[in-house]
């Protein structure tokens, strides 16, 4: 069995780890496709509450594989891929009703940083990086680049790091809004992990709320997105794990959720 994605449970935090480290864990197709499965798996599997995603070795991931995508022989249709791998893959991430940390360890490069981008919480190591690289190659940024940037920096910023391919370090990241928060390398993946657990732990209905809230707002009036609010909040208002929260503030203990 290949091991391109490992993947692994704990403490209700799937850890999804890019492992082509040799390759900066650039994606081919097997990658994107093994990517595709691990996030059905991550719906569809009640103990897992919340998606670590990171990368092996020194990259968090270069983007797609050139090697794989361009030599010799008649050239690919590049529209394909993207409809069926890269496309399939963000409208998962998007869509899963559980959080997802992109936990950016190293370089994110074209489809590579979109990938952390189509994640929910993203962290970045001191020494990673960020660059939007396709310009450099001749194409424009796909994997909800041209969605993600304009909605995270501004039209101006998503134009000129689209346009100019320049390369970002995570504290010019953090700068810019594009990550929330930067760890010292030496302590990364141990402040990831404890990020991953307590997203884990948050009530998940009200997680899952969150994430349709937000994915609603980028297309909504301010109208419909009330109207939204009004109705997720009406079924949470309904939730054990509200009665929960309640309860813990009032008996001045933790609350335990569960996800009813
Ligand atoms: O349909 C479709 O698939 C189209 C979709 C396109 C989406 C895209 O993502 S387009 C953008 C693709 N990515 C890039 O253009 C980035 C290419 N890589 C780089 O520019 C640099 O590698 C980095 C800036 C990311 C890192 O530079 P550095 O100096 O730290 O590392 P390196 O030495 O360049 O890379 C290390 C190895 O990884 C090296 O292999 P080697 O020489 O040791 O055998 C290098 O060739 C390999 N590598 C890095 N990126 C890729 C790659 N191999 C294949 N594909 C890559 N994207």
């Amino acid at each position: 069995m290949s091991d391109i994605l490992l993947t692994e449970l704990r403490h209700g935090v799937l850890v999804v780890t890019l492992n082509r480290p040799e390759r900066l864990n650039a994606l081919n197709v097997e990658l994107v496709a093994a990517l595709n499965a691990a996030f059905d798996g991550a719906a569809e599997d009640t103990a897992v509450q919340a998606v670590l995603l990171t990368g092996a070795g020194r990259g968090f991931c270069a983007g797609a594989d050139l090697a794989q995508i361009t030599g010799a022989g008649p050239k690919p249709d590049l529209g394909e891929i993207v409809e069926a791998y890269y496309n399939p893959l963000v409208r998962k991430m998007r869509a899963l009703p559980k959080p997802i940390l992109s936990a950016v360890n190293g370089v994110a490069a074209g489809a590579g940083m979109n990938l952390a981008l189509a994640g929910d919480v993203i962290i970045a190591s001191a020494s990673a990086n960020f660059t939007q690289a396709f310009v450099r190659i001749g194409l424009l940024p796909d994997a909800g680049g041209t969605y993600f940037l304009p909605r995270m920096v501004g039209d101006a910023r998503a134009r000129a790091m689209a346009m100019l391919g320049e390369t970002l370090t995570s504290a010019q990241a953090l700068g810019l809004g594009l990550i929330w928060k930067c760890f010292p390398d030496e302590v990364f993946a141990a402040e990831a992990m404890t990020l991953a657990a307590n997203l884990a732990a948050k009530p998940p209905l009200a997680l899952a709320a969150m994430k349709r809230a937000f994915n609603a707002a980028a297309g909504n009036s301010l109208e419909a997105q009330l109207d939204l609010e009004c109705q997720l909040q009406r079924e949470l208002g309904y939730s054990a794990d509200f009665a929960e929260g309640v309860g813990a503030f009032l008996e001045k203990r933790a609350a335990v959720f569960t996800g009813r």
